[in-house]
């Protein structure tokens, strides 16, 4: 009987470790695996996109806060074993894409911003494949900045192989683009020698993961840029996603 003490404190231990657990799992939002085959036309025309959930695109990070002719957004994700799906219904009165090449300043362009970090490790990834910042570009190009050049200066890259995307614009609602997207997961073993083989979905699986979208009308600079996931500043700037993977929410598989 002398036990009996022993055995409530583990019970209750065990109650505390449940409650922290279901805490954790409320800021954790789920992801259903998808029904049927997804064809990445920019069109929700799929029935399984019908048991998505929209999340909003709607946490300021640079600029002026945008009206919502000038920006709104929102997107629904999905999974299968070998990607995670994307779908985002964007507002955008004007796109514009100043730059022709793909790597050059493509964050001044209108371009949609997924970072991922497969583990959920979070932790520093500018320079390192620990999380990748994908910007897809309306030519539908994936870039993001790789390890430092031996010379020490930016290696800007291009990573089209991990995301696959295509959008249109619709006749109603006025200036609504809807674009989809397939992307492969790729832990933090990849480089950008030899071929990797991306990482094979399950449920249960937590993953980094944040949206959002460079808005710019035709300025030098982008305009707006608008997330899905509330940064905390670190001296005053919150444009810390592709810096830091500690900064993106979590997604669960379901
Ligand atoms: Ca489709
Ligand atoms: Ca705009
Ligand atoms: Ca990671
Ligand atoms: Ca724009």
């Amino acid at each position: 009987m002398k036990h009996l003490p022993r055995l409530k404190q583990a019970m209750s231990l065990c109650c505390l470790f449940f409650a922290i657990q279901c805490l954790a799992d409320e800021n954790i939002a789920a992801v259903v695996e998808a029904e049927s085959a997804i064809t990445i036309d920019g069109k929700a025309s799929e029935q399984a996109w019908n048991k998505a959930q929209w999340s909003l695109i709607d946490k300021h990070i640079v600029g002026e806060y945008p009206s919502s002719d000038d920006f709104s957004g929102r997107f629904k994700l999905l999974w299968d074993e070998d990607y995670l799906y994307l779908m985002a219904e964007i507002r955008d009165d004007v796109l514009f894409d100043q730059y022709a090449n793909p790597t050059e300043k493509y964050w001044d362009d209108d371009s949609l911003e997924v970072f991922i970090d497969e583990d959920a490790s979070g932790g520093k990834h500018q320079f390192s494949f620990n999380a990748f910042a994908y910007h897809v570009a309306l030519d539908n190009q994936v870039a993001d900045i790789g390890p430092k050049n031996s010379d020490g200066s930016t290696n800007f890259i291009l990573l089209n192989e991990h995301v696959q995307s295509g959008w249109q614009r619709n006749a109603s609602p006025e200036n609504v683009i809807t674009w989809e997207l397939a992307i492969k997961l790729y832990d933090d073993s990849f480089t950008l020698k030899g071929k990797h083989t991306p990482v094979k979905l399950t449920k249960g699986k937590v993953i980094g993961f944040m949206l959002a979208y460079c808005d710019n009308d035709g300025s030098k600079e982008r305009e707006h840029f608008i997330g899905s996931d509330d940064i905390k500043p670190k001296n005053g700037d919150k444009n810390l996603g592709y810096i830091d993977a500690s900064v993106f929410g979590k997604i669960k598989l379901h």
